[in-house]
């Protein structure tokens, strides 16, 4: 049960200043008040991101506490952070969210001397991080992931014995649909990730802003949406893991996560993750420091223990998540270094797409479409 969510405080009862990971988090205890003279960093990362005990070392080595809070999509992330006063010293965009960071002049440019670490990252994360002027220079990655769906394999088997499990039409045949309603349906609730799925299974740009484009999205979701049970960014994890679910649009590693926490709770769940046929987007979660941060040098100081190659991979395999660290690859498990869900070859991955960040006026229509797609069932 190593697994389960010690970390996850979306929706924390604490304020922020309150949640202080000190020693032994085991048991999620966030324990009160740091004193004015301690050592501290701020950090706000993605829900189920982070092996405690890494945190722990680092405070045990260097006398920093780290205070944690999480959230679990883009959007929040940058309703936070635009809005100003957060208080954190370091935050987890998605490479297409440090481009409207840094547009909004939210972030530090990072100082890599300060990073002994700096060469860790492997070269085709660079290179696919090109495409987004500035994102190399204003953070460093953290863990990637590709976004695709996953199954149940005795459900979905049981009930659509013939279908095609590597295909989108899954979810977006609204028969497929239909038939697995019964078992539990789960899609991401971000635009940012989904409506380029539903793109490409339409045989459209991903990145699409057309009106066109983005209404064929919308009729497509309106035969299936009777169907789906819920549109979250985080619970699919667990839903997935106790069969409250039987498919799910997510992110790769939250999957081999939820596939671990299945294997723990022994209840026979199965779960398989696909990389769809039509197509997938690539992401890369870039640790960050902002402008406003108050602890810069202890920020440097655990972003540098983050990509320590021996570090990472402990996160990397504590949450079966895929790392853009090549000091971390000796350390990973055979299993998750050998699963092509999680490595895939590099010509499947130069295949993904990225998600390209948009104007301000394409993000509010985009919006709009989500709200439309989401709200009416
Ligand atoms: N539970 C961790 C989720 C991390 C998701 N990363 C999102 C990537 C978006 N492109």
């Amino acid at each position: 049960m190593k697994r389960l969510n010690f970390l996850h405080k979306a929706q924390s009862p604490f304020p922020l200043k309150e949640v202080v990971i000190t020693s032994l988090l085991v048991g999620a205890i966030a324990l009160p008040i740091a004193y004015a003279k301690d050592k501290v960093v701020r950090v706000y990362n993605w829900s189920d991101y982070m092996k405690p005990e890494v945190l722990e070392d680092f405070t045990q080595k260097t006398g920093i506490k780290v205070i944690y809070d999480t959230f679990d999509s883009n959007e929040m992330l940058l309703a936070k952070t635009l809005a100003g006063g957060s208080q954190y010293d370091i935050v987890v965009p998605s490479s297409f969210t440090v481009s409207y960071l840094i547009q909004a002049g939210k972030l530090e440019k990072i100082d890599f001397n300060k990073l002994e670490n700096r060469d860790n990252i492997a070269p085709f994360v660079n290179e696919r991080l090109e495409a987004l002027p500035g994102v190399s220079d204003y953070s460093v990655a953290y863990m990637w992931n590709s976004t695709g769906f996953a199954y149940n394999v005795k459900e979905v088997t049981e009930r659509l014995p013939n279908a095609d499990t590597d295909s989108l039409s899954l979810l977006f045949d609204p028969q497929n649909a239909k038939a697995l309603a019964s078992c539990g349906i789960y899609v991401l609730d971000t635009p940012t990730e989904v409506m380029p799925l539903a793109l490409m299974y339409l045989g459209l740009d991903p990145n699409s802003t057309k009106d066109e484009d983005l209404a064929k999205v919308e009729e497509l979701f309106k035969d299936i949406r009777p169907y789906i049970k819920k549109f979250h960014s985080s619970e699919y994890l667990n839903a997935m893991a106790n069969g409250d679910a039987c498919l799910a649009i997510g992110w790769s590693g939250d999957f081999y996560n939820a596939k671990a926490r299945a294997k723990d709770a022994g209840k026979g769940v199965d779960i398989r993750y696909v990389i769809p046929k039509e197509g997938s987007i690539v992401g890369f979660d870039q640790l960050t420091i902002l402008s406003s941060a108050e602890n810069k040098a202890e920020a440097y100081q655990l972003i540098d223990f983050l990509i320590d190659g021996k570090n990472n991979a402990e996160i990397a395999n504590f949450l079966d998540y895929s790392t853009p660290n090549q000091a971390a690859y000796p350390y990973l498990t055979e299993a998750s270094r050998n699963d092509e869900g999680l490595y895939p070859p590099k010509e499947v991955i130069d295949r993904m797409q990225m998600f390209k960040p948009q104007t301000q006026k394409e993000q509010k229509k985009i919006m709009k479409r989500w709200l439309n797609i989401t709200m009416h069932k």
